[in-house]
């Protein structure tokens, strides 16, 4: 085995006073131990715990106060939903029987949000009633809601009363220039409002329910959607003022906009970002918060893990009659479980940790992982409908997105041109940790420069990631490899979303 190459020593662990969660260089402060709490089993605000618990949406909310050029109101608030998706509408009633039932079949649930299908405070009859029937039921799930922010002030004391403690606002501008061309109007006291002068008011009202919100103790994600040539180049100053205002993470997401889904946007062919603009967007905003880099854009009745889809087993028609029971002490025996398994993880990653110190400090290499669950390296490559993509350096492993791609295998026979997107999918990356992979792929992967890697299988995809870029550094020290070249790589040790 060659030798490592020669480096200065790693960093000191941070003092005992410090207060950034790596030290020294880190951009974000570490989580006070309450606000740790209220993140660790939030899918959406944590990504690792995105690998354990699963969120569900109920829709009771139809009607929405603005218009946004992104949105066709036949389908779902695209603010929070995938655009083109419609759901089932619920009452409240029916919202609270469908949440015990899902509870009953899938114990990690452990978050219940109203993201639509219009704006959930534009019906706040619909959503208050629903939020209060589940915090009677199931009193131990967390109550999460998405909104456009325009209604937003007027509900923060109630939401607050009612222990909501997670509230996301879709914020994207500041500037009623931008907001002209993204807001044709909006309903303000009765009417409505048009141009520079609807989007000052939105944004006010935005910034303002965001501020009283955190006065309240709710930790405020922001979602903002990312328009190129609309306001792309602006939104670095609209995580500075969401920050400012106290939101504590902020989710960029795509503007996903097809002439089918008939919206003004998809009608005058305004695109979406790719995803190299889309990660130059995240890489700025971390400069100045916590950016969320899982999500998955879901839709208004979403049920399962992020990325799955469950939402056709609990439709309306197939849920029991009658009450379902509160399945809690399943959910109190999931959360043990995941504390079992994150025990482990944690104990491998620091293990893993003290074998990279001597790799040298500016080796960063981009891994990509499929996994189905629990945070392991377990899924086939070709079986794989996404990957998970990490940075990984010997500070630790970053997430910085998920690469969507299709089944490459299905029964037994592998599809050349979904592998060739896969292939393209995964270009920046220097390696592809799977539990399984064929003959074909292996040979097409190692000749697109990605290193297929099956010796990591079922471990945590932390120390897996760490374990690879320990062999790959020595090969890097041998001048066997090089890292690929990324030039829009964030910088790494930044933005640690929880
Ligand atoms: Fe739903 Fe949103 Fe709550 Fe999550 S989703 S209301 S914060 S429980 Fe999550 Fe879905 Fe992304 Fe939303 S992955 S679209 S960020
Ligand atoms: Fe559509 Fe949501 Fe915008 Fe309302 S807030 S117009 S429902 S995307």
């Amino acid at each position: 085995m060659a030798p490592l190459p020669v480096v200065p020593p790693a960093p000191p662990p941070p003092a005992a006073n410090c207060t950034f969660a790596r030290g020294c260089g880190d951009a974000q402060p570490a989580l006070p131990a309450d606000v740790a709490a209220l993140v660790r089993d939030h899918p959406c605000y944590s990504d690792e715990a995105h690998h354990h618990f699963a969120r569900m949406h109920v829709a009771v909310a139809p009607a929405c106060n603005i218009q946004c050029h992104y949105c066709n109101r036949k389908y779902d608030c695209a603010n929070e939903s995938r655009p083109g998706v419609v759901s089932e509408r619920l009452s409240p009633d029916d919202a609270v029987r469908k949440v015990l039932a899902v509870a009953a079949e899938i114990p990690e649930l452990s978050v219940v949000g109203i993201a639509g299908p219009g704006d959930a405070l534009a019906s706040p009859g619909a959503t208050f009633a629903t939020l209060e029937g589940i915090r009677r039921a199931a009193p131990d799930l967390t109550l999460c809601l998405s909104t456009n922010g325009l209604a937003l002030p007027e509900h923060v004391d109630r939401l607050a009363a009612l222990g909501v403690r997670h509230v996301t606002v879709t914020v994207n501008m500041i500037d009623p220039e931008v907001g002209e061309r993204i807001y044709p109007w909006i309903l303000r006291e009765g009417r409505k409002v048009h141009g520079k002068e609807a989007s000052r008011i939105l944004s006010a009202r935005q910034l303002e329910g965001i501020a009283a919100l955190r006065a309240r103790g709710v930790l405020v994600k922001v979602n903002s959607v990312v328009i190129p040539g609309v306001n792309d180049a602006h939104l670095p100053d609209v995580v500075r003022a969401v920050r400012a205002a106290g939101a504590f993470l902020v989710n960029l997401v795509p503007l996903i906009s097809a002439p089918e889904h008939g919206t003004h946007y998809g009608k005058t062919g305004q695109r979406g970002p790719t995803a190299e603009e889309l990660e130059r967007v995240q890489g700025r905003a971390e400069i100045d918060a916590r950016v969320m880099r899982h999500c998955r854009q879901c839709r208004a009745d979403a049920v399962g893990r992020l990325g799955e889809d469950r939402f056709a087993s609990f439709t309306l028609a197939r849920l029991p009659p009658g009450p379902a029971r509160d399945a809690r002490e399943l959910r109190g025996e999931r959360r043990e479980a995941v504390g079992r398994a994150r025990a482990i993880a944690a104990r491998e990653r620091d293990a893993a940790l003290l074998r990279v110190v001597g790799v040298p400090a500016e080796l960063s290499a981009r891994v990509a992982v499929a996994t189905r669950s629990g945070g392991l390296v377990d899924q086939h490559f070709g079986h794989a409908r996404e990957f998970l993509v990490y940075d990984v350096s010997r500070a630790g492993a970053r997430l910085v997105g998920r690469r969507a791609t299709e089944q490459y295998c299905s029964g037994g026979e592998g599809d050349d041109d979904v592998l060739g997107r896969a292939l393209r999918a995964l270009v920046d990356c220097d390696a592809v940790l799977v539990a399984k992979v064929g003959h074909c792929p292996k040979g097409q992967l190692s000749a697109a420069g990605i290193e297929p890697v099956t010796d990591r299988a079922f471990q945590p995809i932390e120390a897996a990631a760490l374990g690879w870029l320990e062999a790959f550094a020595e090969r890097v020290a041998r001048g066997a490899v090089a890292p690929k070249r990324r030039p829009l790589a964030a910088e790494p040790g930044r933005a640690e979303v929880a």
